[in-house]
């Protein structure tokens, strides 16, 4: 195991030292650290939000009043796609990329990703592929075929310019990232926990970042299949989904929801996680249930991929498809409930403490449980033959995403974000910000429900007046802007922690997972010495001894990667590989993959060892953490 220190130095006497330090924008695009390419991720996936919340603002100011000119029918096309598109491809999966890279290998013990690198390039191709696809509002029309980009009407024929290029183009290259970094998070938590960490041992947010993962590595493929017989028939004259040329649209529509199922559940379950954490802290509780929540997770992320037609029942594929989607989709609702009834029962007889975290985990409850409900009544295929197609299915997803992800990933954002910056956000602000965005929700969503039994058609610009659609629409774009308000308070708490906040130490909120053992902000090699796991929530386990958590290895160096500019390089090649084949330039398609090849090359070749930290530095971080 842990070699002589001298040893050590003996081997790598030319790369002890750390390198010098860089300025920290340089430090930042070069990183391979989880915790900066975390907060990466974080950043990217908040600016999206806020995109794709002024897209909604947007197509609400439209919807206020009927027969609103406000925008075009075409830019409206382009807003809702954008607005999907963002919110779950550039927003959802960032944010739920972000903070399983920040948290999880710091709560199984470990001291970084199995693949650093690889971290570092997944993070710039989600980058540039969302990059791609919003630059394309400059370059033509925006897409405007849905976020699901539906065929026939997707295909160049029936929407022509750019736009359409962006999307599927942009979205291979982010679906790319998305891909590598579940390899990534699979084989760390596969391989990297620390002694003692058993699989039944691991925290629930880890558990679900892993069952995450796995339904990536198996959700992602059928998307970029598709995506790439998509580029194929606009770019480079195929057909697989043009009808009229013995294609079949329904193809594309198949392996969008092979994939696009799973995806809800991808940026669901993280959320869970987060949520199964901040229940049991601000419950001073252990959580309820630990093992049939394990199998609850891995059931959902089962049974996930067995009900995809459950989008499809209307495009004719019979009662008897229609009936076994519809039956294995109710059966997601077992797992679901199990788990609902489980962060009950963790609060009950818990002393709650009504923290900001927890208040976004008490408003994620009733409103996942009504998106679920809804999602129950959807699932009964002849009614869906109603209800499809109407905005009582934009208010059923919306209860399930933002009340799931959005309310899950404040969570756990109010929850780590002491951890991450060393900083507390103000409390006031944070209930602020609670009830803003929780009443402002409701007051967007529920009215959608009417507005679509009333015979709202879901993705039209206008509606015609004295239909009884006026007073739905304006409470929702009412909502709407509330919620606008919300985000505007979050945003103050952040420069309110940093500007006033008060230090937070190692364990603000008497938590009890190892993330909380190690120092506010979290030091670069995450422990000095790889801590000793004895169960469920170790550094509970640690306090109620009145100890810390032992550790598996005496105090030695600590090897570290070093920081690169490939992987920056290798994304910006790729993005000029994309952006030239959308414009057919050959030569620039080439270039573009040329720089990724000579960039792997280069990484091949480069023999680098890394550096060491030395033990009288991590005992000096410590010590002015501490
Ligand atoms: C302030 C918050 C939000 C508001 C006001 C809002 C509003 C809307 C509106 C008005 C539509 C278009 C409905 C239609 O015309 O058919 C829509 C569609 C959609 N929204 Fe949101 N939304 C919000 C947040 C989110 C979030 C956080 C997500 C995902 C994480 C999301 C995902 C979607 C998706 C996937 C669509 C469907 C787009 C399509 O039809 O192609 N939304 N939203
Ligand atoms: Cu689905």
């Amino acid at each position: 195991m842990a070699k002589p220190l001298e040893e050590v130095l003996s081997h790598h006497v030319h790369t002890v030292e750390a390198p010098h330090k860089r300025h920290w924008l340089l430090d930042y695009l070069s990183t391979v650290d989880h915790k900066k390419i975390g907060i990466m991720y974080v950043l990217i996936g908040v600016f999206y939000l806020l995109v794709g919340g002024v897209e909604a603002l947007l197509m609400r100011i439209q919807l206020f009043v009927p027969n609103n000119q406000f925008v075009s029918y075409p830019t409206f096309n382009e807003l809702f796609t954008m607005h999907g598109t963002n919110m779950i491809f550039f927003a959802a999966m960032p944010l739920i990329f972000g903070l399983v890279n920040l948290i999880m290998p710091v709560q199984i013990g470990a001291r970084d990703v199995a693949f650093p690198f690889m971290n570092a390039v997944s993070l710039w191709f989600t980058f540039v592929g969302a990059l791609l696809v919003n630059i394309s509002w400059f370059f033509g029309p925006a897409p405007s075929a849905g976020w699901f980009a539906y065929t026939p009407i997707g295909l160049d024929k029936y929407t022509p310019g750019t736009g359409m290029d962006f999307y599927v183009i942009g979205l291979q290259i982010a679906g790319f990232g998305s891909l590598m970094g579940a390899i990534n998070f699979i084989a760390t938590i596969l391989n990297m926990r620390a002694p003692g960490m058993t699989l039944l041992r691991m925290p629930l947010f880890t558990w679900t970042s892993l069952v995450t993962s796995g339904l990536i590595v198996f959700g992602f493929p059928p998307l970029t299949v598709g995506l790439f017989l998509y580029m194929f028939e606009r770019l480079f004259g195929g057909h697989f989904f043009d009808a009229t040329m013995g294609g079949n649209p329904l193809l594309w529509t198949h392996l969008f929801w092979i994939f696009g199922h799973p995806e809800v559940y991808i940026v669901v379950l993280p959320a869970f996680g987060m949520i199964s954490e901040v229940v049991a802290t601000f419950s001073r509780k252990r959580i309820f249930g630990y093992t049939s929540m394990v199998i609850a997770t891995v059931l959902i992320g089962f049974i996930g991929f067995m009900v995809w037609v459950h989008h499809m029942f209307t495009v004719g594929l019979g009662a008897m498809a229609n009936s076994i989607f519809a039956i294995s989709t109710m059966l997601i609702g077992i797992p679901t409930g199990m788990k609902v009834f489980n962060w009950l029962f963790t609060m009950w007889g818990g002393q709650i403490r009504f923290k900001p975290p927890m208040m976004f985990a008490l408003g994620f409850l009733p409103t996942f449980v009504i998106g679920g409900f809804t999602g129950v009544m959807l699932a009964a295929a002849p009614a869906d033959f109603q209800y499809h197609g109407s905005y009582f299915v934009v208010a059923h997803f919306h209860y399930t995403l933002i009340g799931g992800v959005v309310f899950g990933f404040f969570a756990g954002l109010y929850y780590w974000f002491p951890k991450i910056t060393g900083r507390m956000m103000s409390e006031v602000l944070g209930h602020i910000n609670f009830w803003l965005m929780f009443i402002g929700f409701h007051l967007t969503f529920f009215p959608m429900h009417l507005a679509g039994l009333f015979g709202m058609p879901r993705r039209v610009p206008t509606y015609n007046p004295g239909m009884g659609l006026e007073i739905w629409n304006q409470l929702s774009t009412i909502g709407a802007f509330i919620m606008g308000v919300s985000m505007i308070v979050f945003a103050a708490n952040v420069v309110y922690a940093f500007t006033k906040g008060k230090v937070a130490g190692a364990d603000p909120w008497d938590a009890r997972t190892l993330e909380w053992a190690v120092p506010s902000p979290i030091p670069e090699y995450n422990f000095a010495q790889t801590p000793l796991v004895r169960g469920l929530d170790p550094l509970w386990i640690a306090k109620e001894e009145g100890s810390t958590v032992p550790a598996a290895e005496p105090l030695g160096p600590i090897h570290m990667p070093s920081n690169s500019f490939l992987p920056l390089v290798m994304a910006v090649g790729l993005f000029i590989a994309g952006f030239a084949a959308i414009y057919h330039r050959l030569f620039f398609i080439v270039l573009g993959l040329e720089v990724i090849a000579l960039a792997m090359f280069y990484h091949s070749l480069n023999d680098d060892e890394g550096h060491h930290i030395l033990p009288e530095e991590s005992t000096r971080v410590r010590e002015v953490r501490a």
